[in-house]
């Protein structure tokens, strides 16, 4: 894996029209000293693959300037045979052999203080170096109004703004390090009471595929930077606890923990009700399994406990927090410090209902559930944002990068939109699955060998994801 960084420093004028030619080099012209646009390229990572090499770029700029930076547009030319094969925040336009990337249809403008970042995976017949890169962009023209703003406020926002597009807090450490989480206030932090956020992959179910979560696939996780993982039993389907199969679907789940645990990943298990609607139809069976489980775990910090999955067609108040109300204790009596994550109604998106009758727990997050084809950040944001002022802390146990059905697409601009968004608010994910079921949020391909497991299985869900497990 290659990591190449350049930077580079451009003036700005306030003419309408602005040019900036950057290289990759560390070329600069500055007109005005303190103010500028910045723009920073990277190669993240370049593999090879289908008698190809393949490599992610991602191209962030900063308009540190005090006006609005419209229309901007990357330019650049890749060697013959060279092509874009997936692209988000942007739109790909090809002109003669220059290749322009122009603007996604929500950040054609780039506003003080602020950035857009593009990111895409070049296909080439050679192995390449990061392209020369020009980028140009309209200046608006300063007015009193957008002028009047100070200078040192301006600072602090692009002090902001830089930090979000070029760290995350995310360092990938596990257990030994974290110790045992807490909720404080809406946020997870670890023993040092320091804020922490995990990102890591959920099983599909360990009833049908308990072969993708063996020490080798938990270690490849682990290796992408993966600090947490979901064991996932159904309750209700097929193979599911309540369905006669408790005995082999607890065996299954407490032997990928137990692998999990050895490992030094944070491990989730979660009571994966879904077809049963409300967590109520089986809640002697999950009090007897909480009670077992919390025994058996008792006091380790790296068990979660996620106690219901996704309620749907059922309500907060009358089912899911009576629930809630029974089964916490049941945990607590065993592991008094273990974090607990509850589901909300309407396969865990109504956080913000959730939030407005909050459970009187320490130490309890509320899940938020999407997937990135069927759910658009801007269109379910709110509801986060309306359970964080309420100060309930959110964890996304399970997102996908397809539609809601599993399948479908994948959906990696919006996958991306959303991904920033949780990193932005300091929000731990887990993707939906470890499998090689055929359905495009599974994240190998059908037919990969559990145990032989290389670059070459992973679906494009799994190239995207895993890329993302680790954000630096
Ligand atoms: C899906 C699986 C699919 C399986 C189906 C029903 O991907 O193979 O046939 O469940 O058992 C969820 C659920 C999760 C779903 C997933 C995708 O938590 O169980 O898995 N999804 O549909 N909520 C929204 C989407």
């Amino acid at each position: 894996m290659k990591e190449s960084n350049k930077k580079n420093t451009l003036g700005r004028s306030w003419q309408v029209l602005l040019w900036v030619f950057l290289f990759a080099g560390f070329m600069g012209i500055t007109v005005h000293g303190k103010e500028s646009l910045e723009i920073n390229a990277q190669m993240h990572e370049q593999w090879e693959s289908e008698g190809a090499f393949w490599a992610k770029i991602a191209i962030t700029i900063c308009n540190q300037t005090d006006a609005a930076a419209k229309n901007w547009k990357i330019i650049f030319s890749l060697p013959e045979g060279g092509e874009i094969q997936d692209i988000w925040n942007g739109q790909e336009n090809v002109m003669e052999e220059n290749i322009i990337i122009t603007a996604a249809s929500y950040n054609t403008t780039i506003h003080e203080g602020e950035t857009a970042e593009v990111g895409f995976i070049i296909r080439t017949a050679e192995k390449m170096e990061l392209p020369q890169v020009k980028v140009t962009a309209d200046m608006e023209e300063r007015t009193e109004e957008n002028f009047s703003k100070g200078y040192e406020e301006k600072k602090v926002q692009l002090q902001n703004a830089e930090k979000k597009a070029h760290s995350c807090d995310y360092d990938g450490k596990g257990v030994s390090v974290h110790g045992q989480l807490r909720v404080e206030g809406t946020q997870l932090v670890d023993e040092q009471g320091k804020p922490v956020v995990l990102h890591g992959m959920s099983s599909h179910g360990m009833a049908w595929y308990p072969q993708f979560t063996s020490e080798h696939i938990l270690e490849s996780i682990r290796e992408k930077g993966a600090n947490i993982f979901r064991a996932a039993m159904y309750t209700a389907e097929d193979g599911g606890y309540c369905e006669g199969n408790a005995q082999e679907a607890k065996q299954l789940t407490f032997d990928a923990v137990d692998r999990a645990i050895a490992l030094d990943l944070y491990v989730v298990i979660d009571w994966h009700i879904l077809s049963d609607h409300t967590p109520q139809l089986h809640k002697e069976e999950a009090l007897e399994f909480f009670a077992e489980a919390s025994e058996r775990y008792a006091g380790n910090p790296a068990v979660i406990y996620e106690i219901c999955n996704e309620p749907n067609g059922t309500d907060w108040g009358s089912d899911i927090k009576p629930y809630a109300m029974e089964v916490i204790p049941v945990i607590r009596k065993n592991s008094p410090d273990a974090v607990v994550l509850v589901g909300c109604n309407t396969w865990s998106q109504d956080v913000d209902v959730a939030s407005m009758d909050k459970l009187d727990f320490e130490n309890v997050m509320y899940t938020f559930h999407f997937y990135a084809g069927t759910h658009m950040l801007d269109a379910f944001c709110g509801k986060i944002e309306t359970a964080l002022r309420n100060g309930c802390g959110i964890f996304v146990s399970e997102w996908g990068t397809s539609r809601a059905d599993g399948s479908n697409g994948v959906f990696l601009e919006e996958s991306h939109r959303w991904l920033d968004y949780l990193d932005e608010k300091g929000i731990s994910w887990i993707n939906w699955s470890l499998s090689d079921k055929e359905e495009s949020s599974a994240a190998f391909l059908p037919g990969t060998d559990s145990e032989g497991l290389g670059e070459e299985d992973l679906s494009e869900s799994g190239r995207f994801v895993f890329d993302a497990l680790n954000c630096n």
